[in-house]
């Protein structure tokens, strides 16, 4: 069953009905000021940092669901009734509804007794607020007298203490109403001196900025005191909740249209009033602001600038393909949401709160493989500023605060696999770019000045992170965790205290170990060698090759299950993702990554452990992460056996893992196998079944229920998940097999053989490349014949052209001298 539909022509999501199964939503914003917003315009805004720069308030696994958020609502006057012209949260039904979630922008049109009204939601790029553009228009044979009132709830700024510290925040809150505009300035006496505005275009009519004289004592949002009464109270609020509501009065003619705007803002004082002037907020600035971006002229070029903005980042890699959905996720929304992660990492959506995490380390590396072709030089500053947070061990603090940049202490590090990412996301932004001299920038240690050395110290420091740390097998050390974050297999090796202090990087007494982090070495091992080939900064390629072939040689002999890859040794030996094992037999990801990285490719012990993927962990909602799921808790496993069978990490289809394979399928040439799992967990190929599916079917959700759950095909936690950045690398590198390489870009499809042809547009170091791939012999990979402009080509990798390649002699790119 379908809530709505695709459109190509606009680039948007067209939802037609409000009742989607969970909140549909977008995000607002692409820089410093973001918000989330709901097909029924539920969500929260911040600045920057979602725990500490809360605007508004959001009320988590609270019901009714999705509540509250940027609200209008409509009273008509004669007829005394009211409703919401985006549903929620009065809920009465509408004779029309529409909600368009495009690429940076919300709008949500009704019908509700011959008034139509159209509200468009956006950011204007560069700016530090958010517009509501408000389009009423009477359609009846007879003038309509409205009043229209709009709400939000602040937040106290800090979002944990906003939900939890109520003896303290009940006495905070302050607002100003100064010649009609809305002040919420609570903390400004802390010399904090942001504060965050609500302003509107037209006169007012009242307005209010107590929760309680808004809505009425024990009322709720969907129907407040003020709007079923007509009668805003023009109230003051001292302490408890401060809300922002106008009320505008109009009258429209038939036929008449009428747009209102409203603006909601963050501001600050300049650096130097902080200190000279504490406690007064400077709201000569933010009145300019106000005035300039009332203004609908203003407004529609900068809703330009942004379908610009979106265009720009987008036509880095276009397509048209037989297959709709690959042209739908390539074109528009695979990138859209690989930016959501490139900005947010995984602090907030609806499945994260804004307070538990920042930027994660292991996460934002992954992510730059999504978004590296888009904003190159934002990629770099993520790298230098991800590298920050190592320490001279080569390992790495696993999140970094989003305000301050830095490592998050009590989360600390530990977690073994971290610091291979990074050479993976280096290699990345190497490739991409060209630009070698990333390598020289000095980076400090911990974020602590002094310690600076440049990033190809640092890389070498991951890798010798892992060789320092083998296990009884010779294997990498897990430390608390890997990728996966719930397999704890030292857990018996630390009391109970000792096994959640993790900011102490050592691993003493630790002895389990992966066989993923054997994979990600070897993979980050052979990238170190590209690197090294291609430039000066690193050592000898070839020594970099020996750690890999020994990586490889051992694992093949310490960790091959007979049928595929076991996943690890837990602290006593014994083996984990194994046919010993009694549960969890086989897991998914050592056979993606082992595999990718080119172990058992010779002997075909590879093709084997795909082939035992196929038969063991895929279904028709995706490939699970293990099969049999844990039943019942396992001490010596972890977290991992914490959730029931089917979810998350405990045997889910977690859908970042799936690309490993089709990867893997794509290397091993097997282009129909590796497309029929893209297509499996695709969110529009899912979209006839939302009922089931659930999550928005415009992107990729964090997991799928395993067939081990009752509700089994049951998306959660959608959005901000490395499946984004790992999906798009599979389609279009391996699949649509146009990758960039150190030396040019590789032209290597590995196609469903079905397909007579595809064209992409790709644009890389400068040029753009207009590539028609043509298969009249329906077959899935290998290249017959290769012409550009017109030459034929021998080999399937095009050059750059000179000018764009780093030269190890100069130390620079040819055109740079
Ligand atoms: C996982 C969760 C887990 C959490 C804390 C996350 O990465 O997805 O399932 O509960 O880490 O360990
Ligand atoms: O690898 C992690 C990721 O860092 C956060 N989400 C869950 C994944 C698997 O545990």
């Amino acid at each position: 069953m379908k809530y709505g539909h695709f459109n190509r022509e606009t680039d948007e999501y067209v939802i037609t009905r409000p009742d989607t199964p969970t909140p549909w939503i977008n995000y607002l914003g692409q820089k410093d000021y973001f918000g989330m917003i709901s097909n029924t315009a539920g969500g929260y805004s911040f600045y920057r940092d979602p725990r500490h720069r809360r605007i508004t308030r959001y009320r988590y696994n609270s019901v009714p669901d999705n509540q509250p958020g940027r609200y209008i609502y409509i009273r008509d006057v004669e007829k005394e009734d009211y409703w919401s012209p985006t549903w929620q949260p009065v809920k009465k039904p509408l004779d029309s509804y529409e909600c368009r979630h495009g690429l940076g922008y919300t709008r949500i049109s009704s019908a509700y007794n011959g008034l139509n009204s159209e509200i468009t939601y956006f950011v204007p790029l560069d700016q530090t607020l958010e517009a509501w553009r408000v389009v009423l228009h009477n359609t009846k044979e007879e003038p309509v007298k409205l009043q229209i009132f709009s709400l939000i709830e602040f937040c106290l700024w800090d979002a944990l203490d906003d939900m939890t510290n109520f003896q303290r925040n009940y006495n905070t809150g302050e607002v100003e109403v100064e010649e009609g505009v809305i002040y919420h300035k609570t903390e400004y006496r802390e010399r904090r001196n942001h504060f965050a505005y609500f302003a509107c275009s037209e006169p007012l009519a009242g307005f209010d900025t107590s929760r309680e004289a808004f809505l009425g004592s024990y009322q709720g949002y969907e129907g407040p005191q003020v709007v079923r009464q007509g009668d805003s109270k023009n109230s003051i609020a001292h302490g408890w909740a401060p809300v922002g509501s106008y009320q505008v009065q109009i009258t429209l003619a038939p036929d008449e249209s009428r747009e209102i705007v409203f603006l909601l803002g963050y501001s600050e004082n300049p650096e130097y009033e902080k200190f000279s002037e504490p406690g007064i907020i400077n709201k000569s600035r933010a009145r300019e602001t106000i005035e300039q971006y009332l203004d609908p002229a203003q407004l529609d070029a900068d809703f330009e600038d942004l379908r610009e903005y979106w265009e720009k980042l987008r036509s880095a890699y276009q397509v048209e393909t037989p297959d709709r959905d690959v042209n739908l996720m390539i074109n528009t929304w695979n990138p859209y949401q690989c930016m959501a992660t490139f900005n947010l990492s995984r602090s907030a959506s609806l499945y994260e709160s804004g307070i538990g995490r920042g930027i994660g380390f292991r996460d934002s590396n992954q992510d730059l493989l999504g978004f590296v072709h888009m904003v190159p030089e934002r990629a770099r500053q993520r790298i230098l500023d991800l590298a920050a947070t190592q320490m001279k061990s080569g390992g790495a603090y696993h999140q970094y605060d989003p305000l301050t940049k830095e490592g998050n202490e009590k989360i600390g590090s530990g977690f073994n696999d971290d610091p291979m990412w990074l050479i993976l996301s280096v290699a990345a932004y190497l490739k991409e770019t060209g630009d070698y001299s990333i390598l020289e920038e000095p980076v400090v240690y911990e974020n602590e000045f002094g310690t600076e050395e440049p990033l190809h110290e640092h890389l070498e420091r991951a890798l010798q992170y892992i060789l320092d740390r083998l296990g009884p097998h010779g294997l990498p050390l897990i430390g608390h965790a890997d990728w996966n974050d719930c397999l704890n297999l030292n857990c018996f090796s630390k009391t109970p205290e000792e096994s959640f202090q993790t900011h102490e990087d050592k691993t003493d007494g630790e002895t389990a170990e992966s066989v993923l982090i054997s994979g990600l070495f070897t993979l980050a091992a052979k990238e170190m060698a590209n690197i090294a080939h291609n430039c000066d900064y690193l050592g000898d390629p070839e020594s970099y090759r020996k750690h890999a072939e020994k990586m490889m040689k051992n694992t093949m002999e310490q960790a091959w299950d007979g049928e595929w890859f076991l996943r690890a040794y837990d602290h006593f030996e014994n083996k984990v993702g194994s046919q010993e094992c009694e549960e969890g037999k086989i897991y998914v990801t050592p056979q993606g990554i082992c595999t990718m990285a080119g172990m058992g490719r010779e002997d075909g012990r590879a093709i084997q452990a795909l082939d035992s993927v196929r038969e063991h962990l895929a279904t028709k909602h995706g490939i699970m992460l293990h099969q049999p799921s844990y039943t019942r808790y396992h001490p010596e496993l972890g977290e991992i056996s914490s959730y029931p069978p089917g979810y998350k990490e405990n045997g889910s289809v977690f859908c970042h893992t799936n690309p490993w394979i089709m990867i893997s399928e794509a290397m091993h040439k097997r282009g129909d196998r590796a497309f029929d799992y893209y297509k499996r967990i695709c969110p529009p190929a899912r979209e006839s079944i939302s009922e089931v599916h659930k999550t928005e079917p415009y992107v990729y959700a964090q997991t799928i229920a395993g067939s081990d759950a009752p509700t089994f095909g049951e998306a959660k936690n959608s959005w901000l998940t490395g499946t984004a950045a790992w999906n798009w690398v599979a389609i279009t590198q391996w699949i649509l097999g146009i990758r960039p390489e150190h030396e040019g870009l590789r032209v290597d499809p590995c196609i469903p053989s079905d397909w007579s042809e595809f064209e992409v547009t790709r644009k890389f170091r400068g040029s753009t490349y207009e590539i028609k791939v043509e298969n009249p012999d329906h077959v899935s990979s290998g290249i017959r014949k290769i012409t550009i402009d017109g030459e034929s080509l021998e080999d399937n990798l095009i050059p750059v052209s000179e000018d764009r390649l780093w030269d190890k002699n100069l130390g620079c790119h040819p055109r740079c001298r």
